[in-house]
């Protein structure tokens, strides 16, 4: 069976009105009613022994290809993406109060974030429907992953990136790779608005999380932490949310697994956002059935510096299908998370990514997780993406004279180098 594709019927539909869509035309939102799209398979068909074949598969985004939306897997567009670790948390756990804390560690994807799921599959799209140039809009990560995924197809790639609003690291990816990198004098939500047009007008294929085959790759996290936890599913997933296509991604694949009978139990999806860039949270909170956009958002966690999630509805259905919740957290919160993770587990991650500590910690201390459930955190992307915003709250190192004398005098002096003094904003 490996290798060979088992044909699986797809299509597109409609989560507003339902109208369906032959999935091998160039298409984002619903001709009908505007709505987003989804890709629906029919999951009837889906042979009762797929996990032995998943099974005899390496841990990755392609081990599940009977449930992705490409039918050329000989082809694929692929950098050896997913397989991500799922690291259980003593120390971290210890100092929070949790029992069973995991996290999903993105970062170690092939252009360090989750991205890279979304794009093998978004690319290979784009190849099968003949498209020859790819864009989007990105607060960073996106842009980077699609320029390296646009290298290894050899296809053309135009990145809009907000102006000075983007971590140096996913900057300098983009640039590397090849990609038309345009800076635009605007933010995200802005240059994805003209990107969409863009692509519209001109035989460009968009790769934002609009395009619901880039949210079939992301699905498969979801996939992995079940087989990761033996066939478990955990209570809680926490993932920090912007655009509201990776929430919509994990809650797909868990939903997917749950109808072919592979999980009987569903977690509960929590989004965290940062305060400045909250439109979700304030929203729901607030008791709203629809979404106030934040004009200007605003935070340290530049990732997630969204005003306008173009994914929202997705995202509040899998939160309230799931009967979850989102929350919001402070940049402080933010960079003390991040610390704690760097500090107890040897894990570093961009502050976006360490949103979703920020908000674990903020919903134990709200009683809003209880001591005893597995919850697993998705860590988005790697924390060199963007070393300078550690370099600004640290204490830069001594510097010594080149003797023994001075060295040993500088270990002494405990207090001044002791590893991870932390000098707040
Ligand atoms: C590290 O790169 O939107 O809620 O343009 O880079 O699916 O948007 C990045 C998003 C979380 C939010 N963590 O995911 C972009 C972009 C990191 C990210 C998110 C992003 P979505």
């Amino acid at each position: 069976m490996d290798g060979e594709l088992m044909k699986m019927s797809f299509h597109l539909e409609c989560i507003g009105c339902g109208s369906r869509y032959d999935p091998d035309q160039v298409i984002y939102t619903c001709r009908r009613c505007g709505d987003l799209l989804s890709v629906e398979f029919d999951l009837s068909d889906v042979p009762g022994n797929i996990e032995d074949a998943w099974r005899g598969r390496p841990l990755s985004v392609w081990r599940y290809r009977e449930l992705l939306p490409v039918s050329t897997f000989e082809r694929r567009v692929s950098l050896g993406e997913g397989g991500t670790s799922l690291n259980r948390c003593i120390r971290l756990s210890d100092k929070i109060g949790l029992k069973n804390l995991y996290v999903k560690n993105e970062g170690e994807n092939p252009t360090g974030s989750f991205k890279d799921r979304g794009m093998t599959v978004g690319v290979t799209k784009a190849l099968e429907l003949g498209m020859v140039r790819v864009a989007c809009a990105s607060t960073g990560n996106t842009s980077a992953s699609l320029a390296a995924y646009a290298a290894r197809a050899g296809i053309e790639c135009i990145v809009l990136i907000p102006s000075g609003k983007i971590a140096f690291g996913k900057l300098t990816q983009a640039i590397i790779h090849g990609a038309k990198v345009i800076q635009v004098k605007g933010n995200f939500d802005e240059a994805l608005r003209i990107v969409r047009r863009i692509c519209h007008t001109h035989r460009i294929y968009l790769l934002n999380s609009v395009n619901p085959f880039r949210l079939e790759g992301q699905k498969t996290a979801a996939f992995e932490i079940r087989d990761q936890l033996c066939g478990k599913v955990p209570d809680k997933i926490v993932i920090p949310v912007g655009n509201a296509g990776n929430i919509s991604a994990y809650w797909k694949g868990f939903m997917e697994l749950h109808k072919i009978g592979l999980i009987d139990d569903l977690p509960q999806m929590i989004g965290i956002q940062a305060e400045g860039a909250a439109p979700i949270a304030n929203s729901l909170k607030k008791g709203l059935d629809f979404i106030e956009f934040v004009e200007n958002p605003e935070t340290v966690a530049t990732a997630i510096r969204i005003g306008s999630p173009v994914n929202w509805k997705k995202a509040v259905r899998a939160i309230k299908e799931s009967r979850g919740t989102v929350e919001k957290v402070s940049d402080k919160e933010i960079l003390e998370a991040q610390r704690l993770l760097a500090q107890l587990e040897g894990i570093f991650v961009e502050p976006a990514s360490a949103a979703s500590i920020a908000g674990l910690i903020r919903l134990v201390n709200e009683g809003l997780i209880d001591k005893d459930e597995t919850v697993v955190c998705i860590l988005t992307g790697h924390g060199l993406k963007d070393p300078d915003i550690v370099v600004r709250q640290f204490a830069r190192p001594i510097e010594v004279e080149a003797t023994e004398e001075a060295v040993i005098d500088a270990i002494m002096r405990k207090e001044k180098i002791a590893v991870g003094v932390h000098y707040s904003m």
